[in-house]
């Protein structure tokens, strides 16, 4: 995971992500053993807010036990549980090609892949479920449409060079919005995007290498893998959000510190990073803007058709409805394992009582 079989495969920044997610580690180990920022615990309820706020502050984390506002919690919840949502349905395009992989070790590979989502969707449950909400209860508001998932997955996976765009691009994309995320505010959302980002950081790897396998193989292969990248560049540039004057809450997250960065300022680190990265891959991004700024230091780029991705938000993308579907379908297929899991912790609970 920490090798670099590409030069400029994980160089997202002077520092390289993992460097920044280790880093994010220490911090958080350093605010445990540090204590709290205000002296003393507070007393009275006058006091909550102001304690909050230094906690805040002081760059140290807010725990389950702590008294919190109600809108940070509302907001917490619903980022944490649209993260974890589209950790689990992000699952279907690419379990798409498991069983069309085109080698064994290939299969072994996406499958592993496509399970490590499976347990972010986990990690990120149980982080959202420390904020006083059942998992069960987040699945309900996700049915009824009351909570969104990640617009990228209701685009379709083609053609096995999608699996590798996903991997480059998409995860790519969710580890630039996510390493700033290990030093969110809330110790358990921190705590799991530090593991979430070090395995997200060997799915960008798996999918820069089944793309830097495709374009130096025959010219067909090549032609996939261009075509994967030209229909995956814009909905990957979207999953940032929308710009950062139509962001209803970018300001208030920031200032939580939930979110460091706008969507705008991640979107572009994003471009920055793929722009060395596709050369080494010797394919191009469908973009005939992308150029270099000398005084901006950074690349200008065209913006993505926010006008399809709100579309493709409330529901109107090419596989809304089939992702959905799907997702019902398991869950409802899946009923028998929950109430088996459930019975037989409940037996274990009952033996240990008896024992005790
Ligand atoms: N898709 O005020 P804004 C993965 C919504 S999975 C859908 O900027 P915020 C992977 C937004 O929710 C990784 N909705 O919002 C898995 C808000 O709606 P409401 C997924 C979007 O929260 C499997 C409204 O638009 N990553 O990597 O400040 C296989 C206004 O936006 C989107 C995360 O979930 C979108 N793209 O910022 C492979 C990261 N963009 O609630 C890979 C965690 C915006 O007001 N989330 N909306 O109705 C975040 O960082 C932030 O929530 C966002 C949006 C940057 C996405």
């Amino acid at each position: 995971m920490y090798g670099n079989d590409f030069p400029g495969a994980d160089e997202g920044s002077a520092t390289g992500l993992l460097d920044q997610v280790e880093a994010a580690e220490a911090d958080l180990r350093a605010a445990a053993v540090r204590g709290l920022a205000a002296s003393g615990s507070p007393g009275a309820d006058s006091d909550l807010q102001e304690y909050f706020d230094a906690v805040i502050g002081a760059d140290q984390k807010i725990e389950p036990r702590d008294w919190m506002p109600d809108s940070y919690r509302k907001t917490l919840i619903r980022q944490i549980a649209q993260h974890a949502h589209s950790e689990i349905i992000g699952m279907q395009p690419e379990g798409n090609w498991i069983s069309r992989a085109p080698s064994l070790k290939r299969k072994a590979i996406l499958l592993a892949k496509v399970q490590d989502e499976a347990g972010h969707g986990l990690y990120l449950y149980a982080a959202a479920e420390t904020l006083g909400v059942t998992r069960d209860e987040l699945v309900d508001l996700l049915f009824e449409g009351r909570q969104k998932y990640s617009s990228i997955f209701n685009y379709p996976t083609l053609t096995w060079a999608d699996v590798g765009a996903i991997g480059w691009l998409v995860d790519g994309a969710a580890i630039v919005n996510q390493v700033p995320l290990c030093r969110c505010s809330y110790g358990p959302y921190a705590r799991a995007m530090i593991r979430v980002c070090k395995e997200e950081s060997f799915h960008q790897r798996q999918g820069y290498e089944i793309l830097h396998t495709l374009s130096h193989g025959t010219p067909a292969q090549k032609a996939m893998a261009q075509d994967a990248i030209d229909r995956w560049w814009y909905p990957s540039l979207a999953m940032f959000g929308p710009p950062d004057a139509d962001s209803t809450h970018s300001a208030q997250s920031m200032a939580w510190k939930i979110k460091r960065f706008s969507n705008d300022e991640l979107r572009q680190r994003f471009v920055d990073m793929c722009v060395q990265q596709a050369e080494i891959l010797g394919l191009g991004l469908p973009d005939p803007e992308l150029r270099w700024n000398e005084q901006r230091q950074a690349h200008d780029f065209t913006q993505p058709d926010y006008t399809e991705l709100m579309r493709v938000i409330s529901g109107d993308g090419p596989c809304n409805r089939q992702r959905m579907d799907h997702r019902r379908r398991a869950h409802a297929e899946g009923a028998w394992v929950r109430e088996a899991a459930a019975a037989y912790a409940a037996k274990q609970a009952a033996r240990a009582e008896v024992a005790a």
